[in-house]
């Protein structure tokens, strides 16, 4: 076998996919025509036209606009139920999955229904050898008073779900919305036990990365690339073993790298950072994780040594514990 074909075939762990980003195209106009949802794109093909993104603003405003299809228990269902076939797929054995409860919530559909359907697809996912976290995310475009209502709304589904729902993360548009405005979101999830996690340094500046360090304490930061900015911070990052879940195809398509050539993944690497790889909006941005990780392969020419510690990565830096990690490998 190849290089390539020893990636693709290696148990993987995913530590950052959105779900609503895993809904394709076909399934945004099958549910928009099974519940009566106008969209504002003709056809299939016209709304993968409008994926050229500029920006992450570009891609949310689209982002957002396909998830209003969902509006049924069973149409979570067939969303995670269709990411979880593409991640048997790709071999990977444990996945910590973000979902954006306010997306749905201000559209009227109630929190319960968002998670009982993925959860009902999980719970079959892990029939079907995918072990699976949950993780809740709040906008950060939103206000801290919506956050803060969204985590009251979910107290009694962290109970109902423990064994699912271990964490809350904070995602969406990142410049002008700093971790600092949800400080005391953050400190209840914490003082409640949560597995803590936010967006940082995607867009935003290394600032931003140290701010969510230092006042929301999170266990990991999502992208966290421009940290590459700070010496200082790349070092805090290496000494602590903070990792970072970083999105190649996501960084080349929001052109946050004009080429995937020019990516710092490597250079993290070499750092001491303990890097991961992973899809972010698989629907959107060309792929799911092989996909990701043959892409940088090639664009980087990581050797085998550095892939397999990016793999090792992903189950060291993942919120199962250590003995339920050994039995998933
Ligand atoms: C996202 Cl790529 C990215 N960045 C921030 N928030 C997001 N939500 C979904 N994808
Ligand atoms: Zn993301």
């Amino acid at each position: 076998p190849t290089f390539f074909d020893k990636i693709a075939g290696a148990p993987k762990a995913e530590l950052h996919i959105h779900i609503e980003g895993s809904l394709e195209p076909e399934l945004i106009f099958k549910l928009a025509q099974r519940n009566g949802v106008r969209l504002p794109y003709e056809s299939i093909e016209a709304l993968r036209a409008a994926y050229a993104f500029t920006d992450l603003q570009s891609f949310l405003d689209i982002y957002y606009a396909g998830a209003s299809v969902l509006l049924h228990e069973q149409d979570f269902y067939d969303m995670t139920m269709a990411y979880v076939e593409r991640a048997l797929a790709d071999n990977v054995v444990h996945t910590e999955i973000f979902f954006d409860p306010q997306t749905h919530t201000e559209r009227g559909v109630a929190i319960e229904t968002v998670v009982a359907g993925i959860e009902r697809a999980l719970a079959d996912g892990e029939k079907r050898g995918l072990s699976s976290k949950l993780i809740l995310c709040f906008l950060r475009h939103l206000s801290e008073e919506s956050a803060l209502a969204t985590f009251e709304a979910a107290l009694p589904l962290f109970d109902q779900y423990a064994h699912r729902l271990v964490g809350v993360g904070l995602d969406s548009s990142e410049q002008g919305n700093p971790p600092s405005k949800f400080a005391r979101v953050f400190a209840k999830a914490r003082e409640r036990g949560l597995k803590l996690v936010a967006h940082a340094g995607e867009e935003g500046p290394p600032a931003y990365v140290e701010q969510a360090l230092d006042l929301l304490k999170v266990d990991r930061i999502d992208h966290g690339v421009r940290s590459i900015e700070s010496p200082t911070l790349v070092k805090r990052l290496a000494d602590t073993r903070i990792a970072l879940t970083v999105c190649p195809l996501s960084n080349l398509k929001l052109c946050v790298f004009d080429d995937l050539k020019q990516h710092t993944l490597k250079s993290l690497l070499a750092q001491g950072v303990a890097v991961t790889i992973n899809s972010d909006d698989p629907a959107y941005f060309g792929g799911y994780v092989n996909t990701n990780y043959l892409a940088t392969v090639e664009a980087l020419g990581l050797a085998d040594a550095e892939v397999y510690t990016i793999i090792r990565n992903g189950f060291e830096a993942s919120f199962v514990t250590p003995a339920a990690r050994d039995a998933l490998l």
